[in-house]
């Protein structure tokens, strides 16, 4: 409870902050965007989990504060950077969506003015959900989705294949990428373990005109065996752990 009220107050104390993990095409080696992971610096318990914090901001609906300052942190980040290394619309900023804020009614109206405000492009912005949000009250899901893709945004599936996924269903959801959960590619390195279910998500993602990004990536035999797959594109701490802002954009700088 001491938690809940202080998280009431994180925001106005600045203590969120965002992470950027980048996230590398394997076909050219090249950054292609970052995933936006929020921060709490407590100040008396140092950094929080987002699995610990998340959870309490959803039961009390503080996610939609929480959730529209880092969407729009994140979209005023990426518009910086693209300003500053004249990287025209060549990255992308992912940013994982709850499942209170894909039911907000007002959601397409805050992002549509967060996209005005920043003034990133819309074709730059990556939503990440995850497969428990598609199962209820599909068709307003469906419509939902329907609305940002007409406003050319990305939408992907986090953590696929731990989720309990309807696959007769997935075609019918307006998705551009399925992204691997990190339980599957950990293993994928010497014991082979998950490569069939790896190959397959990949398979499936492509058989449906989605693209397959693999995470948790953490070794250069991981990545061999992705690119075999013909994975699209992967992050993890093998390319680099999420980072500061200022350190984000040193990365930036050095792998344009
Ligand atoms: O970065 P880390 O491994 O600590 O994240 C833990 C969990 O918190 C992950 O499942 C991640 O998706 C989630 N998470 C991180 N940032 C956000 C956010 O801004 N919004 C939501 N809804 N979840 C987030
Ligand atoms: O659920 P979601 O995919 O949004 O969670 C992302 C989380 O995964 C982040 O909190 C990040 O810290 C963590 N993560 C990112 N890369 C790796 C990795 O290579 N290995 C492990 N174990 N965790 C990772
Ligand atoms: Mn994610
Ligand atoms: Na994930």
């Amino acid at each position: 409870l001491q938690l809940e009220s202080d998280l009431r107050d994180a925001i106005a104390h600045q203590e969120l902050l965002v992470n950027y993990q980048p996230i590398i095409s394997l076909t050219t080696g090249k950054l292609t965007g970052f995933e936006a992971l929020l921060r709490w610096e407590h100040p008396s318990r140092g950094f929080v989990s987002p699995a610990e914090f998340i959870p309490i901001a959803e039961e009390t609906g503080l996610i939609i504060t929480i959730g529209e300052w880092i969407l729009r942190e994140a979209c005023r980040q990426l518009h910086t950077w693209q300003l500053q290394h004249q990287l025209s619309n060549s990255l992308t900023i992912s940013v994982n969506l709850s499942s209170k804020q894909l039911r907000e009614p007002t959601l397409i109206k805050k992002i549509e003015q967060i996209i005005n405000e920043t003034k990133l492009n819309s074709s730059c912005l990556k939503l990440e959900l995850t497969e428990s949000m598609l199962i209820d009250n599909i068709e307003a899901v469906i419509s939902t989705m329907s609305q940002l893709r007409g406003k050319e945004i990305h939408l992907s599936i986090d953590d696929f294949g731990t989720g309990f996924s309807c696959l007769s269903y997935l075609h019918r959801f307006p998705i551009n990428t399925l992204k691997i959960d990190r339980s599957f590619v950990n293993r994928i390195g010497e014991e082979n373990e998950n490569l069939g279910i790896v190959k397959t998500i990949i398979t499936l993602a492509h058989e449906l005109g989605m693209d397959a990004i693999a995470e948790g990536v953490e070794t250069q035999q991981q990545v061999n065996q992705l690119k075999a797959l013909g994975c699209d594109q992967a992050q993890g701490y093998f390319f680099s752990k999420p980072l500061s802002g200022e350190s984000a954009e040193l990365f930036i700088a050095t792998h344009k």
